[in-house]
């Protein structure tokens, strides 16, 4: 029987958070690339036209024109579906999964623009507050947050924890004021991403720390952390802060959320260059910008293999879903 997990903004929501520029659109954009390069059953799917849109225009402009999205201006909505094959046990007398028997996870995604995370949103005065208020709504609403840790502006800003404490203590200030806290905790499941992993600063601080391995069964030798790994790795990438604030970022995901709903991955969305003659990750060769020919900004240099993307989803997807039982509808 096919699995449904209800629309709704509700308990499905899964917000984009992270500093302005840590990568939030480029991950969504990677999205669909990322599902295409799995050899499984997983798909995703727009619901309705304009998330279906951002889907291919998005997915296009990286793969096939290499282009970064520009930096967000306004809070972006997208409803899609995750397709993926059943994780039911199939019945010996059935030998096949029966046509339709899939697993359906709705996702409704929020991206707003970093910098609407910076003051945490106060009273609607003028349009800032106004869109902070939004955010502040959506967050409130949904349960899934992808969180981004963005190493490289770490190092060089240090402001990933002004991005994340405000409007933390102003969601648990709503949540709290609606009885939504759950053991003094808040009830959202964070899927936790440190992002640009291809960059060689990120990649060296994993090689140092020794928490690089290569998976037994990647023909290409691409570099991973487990996701048992990456926890140390973020440890690690904050002790290197410009602002030494970063620590903080840990502490408050501690104090605010239940620790058995917080999952680290380390990300990449464009993923390492390899030369398509020799098929194969070179270490002496393995970054994958470029930067733009006018001098401006950077562009990506080779395909895009995303690392890491599909799978935060899919762990919010199927965490959402497990807590809200009544959201799966048998159909
Ligand atoms: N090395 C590397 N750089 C990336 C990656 N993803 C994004 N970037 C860089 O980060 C920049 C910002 O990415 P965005 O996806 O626009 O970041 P954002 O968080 O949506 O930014 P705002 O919309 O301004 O809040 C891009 O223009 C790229 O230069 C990645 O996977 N690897
Ligand atoms: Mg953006």
């Amino acid at each position: 029987m096919p699995v449904e997990v209800t629309p709704g903004q509700g308990s499905h929501g899964i917000s984009m958070w992270g500093a302005p520029g840590s990568g939030k659109t480029t991950f969504l954009a990677a999205l669909s690339v990322a599902l295409s390069r799995r050899n499984d059953d997983w798909k995703i799917i727009g619901s309705d036209p304009a998330s279906t849109d951002y889907l291919l225009d998005k997915t296009k402009e990286l793969s096939r024109g290499r282009l970064f999205p520009e930096a967000s201006k306004v809070v972006e909505r997208y409803h899609w579906t995750l397709m993926g094959p059943t994780t039911k046990k199939t019945r010996w007398w059935r030998r096949k999964p029966k046509i339709g028997d899939q697993t359906r996870i709705r996702v409704n995604m929020i991206d707003a623009p970093g910098g609407l995370y910076a003051q945490g949103g106060r009273a609607a005065e003028d349009l800032v507050d106004l869109r902070q208020r939004e955010l502040l709504d959506s967050l409130a609403q949904g349960r899934g947050i992808v969180f981004l840790f963005d190493p490289i502006r770490e190092f060089k800003v240090g402001d990933a924890f002004d991005h994340l404490h405000a409007p933390l203590t102003r969601l648990a200030e709503r949540m709290l004021a609606a009885d939504e806290m759950e053991d003094g905790k808040l009830p959202h499941h964070v899927a936790v991403c440190i992002t640009k992993f291809d960059d060689r600063r990120v990649l060296e601080t994993a090689m140092g720390r020794h928490l690089v391995g290569v998976e037994p069964d990647d023909p290409y030798g691409f570099p991973r952390v487990s996701d048992e790994d990456a926890r140390t790795l973020f440890r690690e990438l904050c002790r290197i802060s410009r602002s030494g604030d970063a620590e903080l970022v840990l502490n408050d995901l501690g104090k605010f959320f239940h620790p058995e709903r917080i999952q680290f991955f380390v990300t990449s969305s464009i993923g390492f260059f390899m030369d398509r003659r020799r098929n194969v990750f070179d270490w002496d060769d393995s970054e994958n910008l470029l930067p733009e020919e006018s001098g401006q900004g950077l562009r990506v240099r080779g395909q895009v293999r995303p690392i890491n993307v599909v799978e935060p989803m899919l762990w919010l997807g199927r965490r959402l879903a497990a807590a809200d039982p009544a959201g799966v509808i048998p159909r």
